[in-house]
């Protein structure tokens, strides 16, 4: 069962989605537990050689050397997960999957578990997105203690803050859940759940003429922050139809 508190709850050691149990990827999906990738047959998506990337995006230099991306020292499923630690300002950590074949399916669903340790800030950053690789324009997600947003300096209509109803989970894992319906007009939609709570609704322009060919995870920090974010993913699945966060 989801947590009573949609991701806003209590920390809880044991979410019922990280049972343990072996994960089947379903069909017309890629599934990347952190372990190996276990499918790439739909929508012709698979993770990107070479795009695993620490940088300073205000600078375009190497990440500060107190920054990582690595296996994480807890798993939602399996014995790894993905575990980014970003130290100070500018950083920008990231897993990249590219899409094979363009136009992508209409309609993009993404899910994966997200676990932001409670030593981390309430400050913003930027947890997953779209990205167009031969610009880097983009659509992200990111996070505070207690807020959504959602970003593209190229997609003004998209910019906005998203209340959500209390501080998020620390030390524990939620599950986020995407959905991109893409359209460069007014015809588009955007949406992302947290243990199964809507959180984003978004209708309007969500895509770019070339469109986004990449999906990434990331931690992405501001311009001026301080702190040292530790944020852990598993179970990542993308896919042409909706995942559930069970099993
Ligand atoms: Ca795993």
């Amino acid at each position: 069962m989801p947590d009573a508190g949609t991701g806003l709850d209590t920390p809880d050691a044991s979410e019922a989605f990280c049972d343990g149990t072996p994960y089947v990827c379903p069909a017309n999906a890629i599934c990347d537990d952190f372990e190996d990738i276990t499918s790439s047959d739909f929508p012709g998506v698979q993770r990107e050689s070479g795009t695993v990337s620490q940088t300073n995006w205000m600078t375009g230099m190497p990440a500060s050397a107190a920054s990582s991306i690595g296996p994480g020292t807890t798993a939602c499923r399996g014995g790894k997960s993905l575990h980014f630690t970003a130290t100070g300002a500018a950083q920008s950590l990231k897993l990249a999957y590219g899409f094979s074949t363009i136009p992508r399916p209409t309609s993009l669903y993404a899910r994966v578990f997200m676990r932001i340790a409670s030593s981390s800030p309430g400050s913003d950053f930027e947890t997953m997105g779209m990205q167009r690789a031969s610009d880097g324009k983009f659509i992200s997600f990111g996070f505070t203690h207690d807020k959504v947003l959602v970003d593209s300096p190229d997609l003004r209509d998209l910019n906005e803050d998203t209340g959500i109803a209390g501080p998020l989970e620390r030390n524990a894992w939620m599950c986020i859940r995407m959905h991109v319906i893409f359209d460069a007009g007014a015809n588009g939609v955007l949406e992302l759940s947290i243990d199964d709570v809507p959180v984003v609704t978004i209708r309007g322009a969500t895509d770019l003429t070339p469109g986004f060919d990449r999906f990434q995870l990331t931690t992405v920090t501001g311009a001026d922050e301080t702190g040292v974010f530790d944020v852990d993913y598993d179970s990542l699945v993308i896919a042409d139809h909706d995942i559930s966060c069970y099993p």
